[in-house]
């Protein structure tokens, strides 16, 4: 009998069982994403944090930023072009890839283009036998750095220039540029355009045809530009993005160029933008984007370079530092010195983490299972991340030291698959007895990457606060660093 009610309440319990089951489960589960997301390319992007423009042309050797088009293509002779140091300057450098100028606004083609006349064919370098592109991509490949491409619509050489037709014959130079010299990571491409008031041709872009073309030919590609899509400007060229900087970005009814969102729209991105589109942020090494002895004494130091990296990494978006080759047609001693001492500065400053394995690291508002544990932040894994239950815009990461320690940054980057979530942030430290907590450092968006710089501090014991996000707060990584410079 005994054993029947037993039975038989179990019975009435089994459906509140399956419920709560069914209840807790989606707690269980991942995060749902939030938003726009990457893209498994802009993923790929992104991590490629850091890497080199180099502006290369006819304005190399005539000492201007903007070439007219109306240049004898025979100015473009380097002596001793060798694209090769140019990767390994690059890579020695700590960075991932090279975009090149292939055509800048003076039309120019550093490729034997069948679409132009104004071209290295035309130039006296190599006899006219020269092609920068087949050079370069090949050094990169060798080198193993990504391959990237700058080629300006802007076209002050090319006589359909300010006619339909021209909007085909920039789809083929693309289709040419893009077909014959293997993957190419990214297109840069810049709404510059003849000014009316200056005398200069105008060009309706046909943007859709130009991406079409683009995507034909390098269909895992980012294509760079005021609005995307793969990627944005970051909207000033002094290497500062927005301390806000969203991922997502409105680009409905705007157009690179003119008519492109404002700057500050730019330097942030939009909170509940409707495309996952990062920004990116291009800076010149020297005062200018070309090459000028000029400027030799003027080459950016490690502080100033160091600063910019705080500014652009360290502010969710990628850094594309400007290198121009010289008129021999390799980089300058200079510069070459100062990328090295400001790779050594990197690592210098990012040597040791203090927020090891070794630390204690909890959260009171995690999500249930071991699969999203505080302690994940902690394990060097992009891929393992803390989730804050679902409905939790608040949060806060206790972290305890295996000992006290002196660190002034805070590394912190979001699990930016899932979206992009956290709106503000700060961290605490608490004193000598442990009973009181005093304020470090706050910020608002993480997104990809974040680095806060604040004035040293020591302690065992801190917290993270996530003190606002626009989705359950999903943390990929947390590291603390002492940079003494
Ligand atoms: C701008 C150009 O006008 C500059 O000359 C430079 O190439 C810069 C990176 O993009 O749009």
């Amino acid at each position: 009998m005994k054993i029947l009610l037993s039975l038989m309440r179990a019975a009435c319990l089994l459906p509140f069982l399956i419920l709560c089951n069914a209840c807790s489960q989606p707690d269980d589960a991942p995060p749902l994403p939030f938003g726009a997301l990457p893209s498994d390319a802009q993923l790929q992007w992104q991590q490629m944090e850091y890497y080199m423009f180099a502006h290369f042309g006819p304005n190399t050797f005539t000492d201007v930023e903007w070439g007219d088009g109306k240049e004898d293509p025979r100015v473009f002779n380097p002596t001793d072009l060798d694209c090769r140091q140019w990767a390994s300057t690059a890579k020695a450098a700590g960075m991932t890839g090279i975009i090149i100028t292939a055509k800048h606004h003076d039309g120019f083609c550093l490729w034997p283009s069948q679409h132009s006349k104004h071209t290295v064919r035309e130039s006296l370098w190599l006899g006219g036998k020269g092609d920068v592109l087949a050079m370069l991509s090949e050094a990169c490949r060798e080198a193993g750095l990504a391959f990237g491409v700058y080629i300006s619509p802007w076209d002050q050489n090319h006589p359909a220039y300010g006619s339909p037709a021209y909007n085909q014959v920039f789809a083929n130079t693309l289709d040419e540029a893009l077909g014959n010299y293997g993957p190419v990571f990214e297109q840069w491409l810049d709404g510059a355009n003849g000014d009316a008031n200056k005398g200069q041709l105008k060009q309706q872009y046909d943007w859709k045809l130009f991406h079409q073309t683009i995507f034909s030919k390098q269909p895992g590609i980012i294509i760079f530009s005021d609005i995307g899509p793969g990627c944005r400007w970051m909207g000033n060229e002094r290497g500062v993005a927005g301390e806000t900087n969203w991922s997502r970005l409105n680009t409905d009814g705007f157009e690179p160029g003119l008519g492109s969102p404002p700057r500050d729209t730019l330097e942030q991105g939009n909170r509940y933008g409707r495309q996952w589109i990062p920004a990116e942020t291009d800076v010149s090494i020297r005062p200018g984007w070309f090459y000028s002895p000029s400027t030799d004494d003027k080459v950016k130091s490690v502080e100033q370079l160091m600063d910019i990296y705080y500014t652009s990494v360290g502010r969710n978006s990628n850094l594309l530092l400007n290198v121009p080759p010289d008129r021999r047609g390799r980089i300058h001693p200079i510069d070459s010195a100062r990328l090295i001492q400001f790779r050594e500065a990197r690592e210098k400053a990012f040597a040791h983490n203090l927020l090891t394995t070794q630390a204690s690291v909890s959260s009171k508002q995690s999500r249930r299972g071991k699969a999203f544990s505080a302690s994940n932040i902690a394990d060097g894994n992009y891929h393992t991340y803390w989730a804050a239950a679902d409905g939790a815009l608040t949060a806060t990461i206790d972290i305890a030291l295996s000992s006290p320690a002196t660190f002034n940054r805070l590394l912190i980057q979001e699990y930016i698959p899932l979206g992009q979530r956290v709106s503000s942030f700060n961290i605490e430290a608490a004193d000598e007895s442990g009973t009181s907590w005093n304020p470090v450092a706050e910020g608002t968006t993480i997104g990809y990457k974040r680095i806060l710089r604040f004035d040293p501090v020591t302690a065992r014991r801190l917290r993270i606060n996530i003190t606002g996000a626009l989705a359950g707060p999903v943390i990929s990584s947390a590291e603390l660093y002492m940079d003494h410079q």
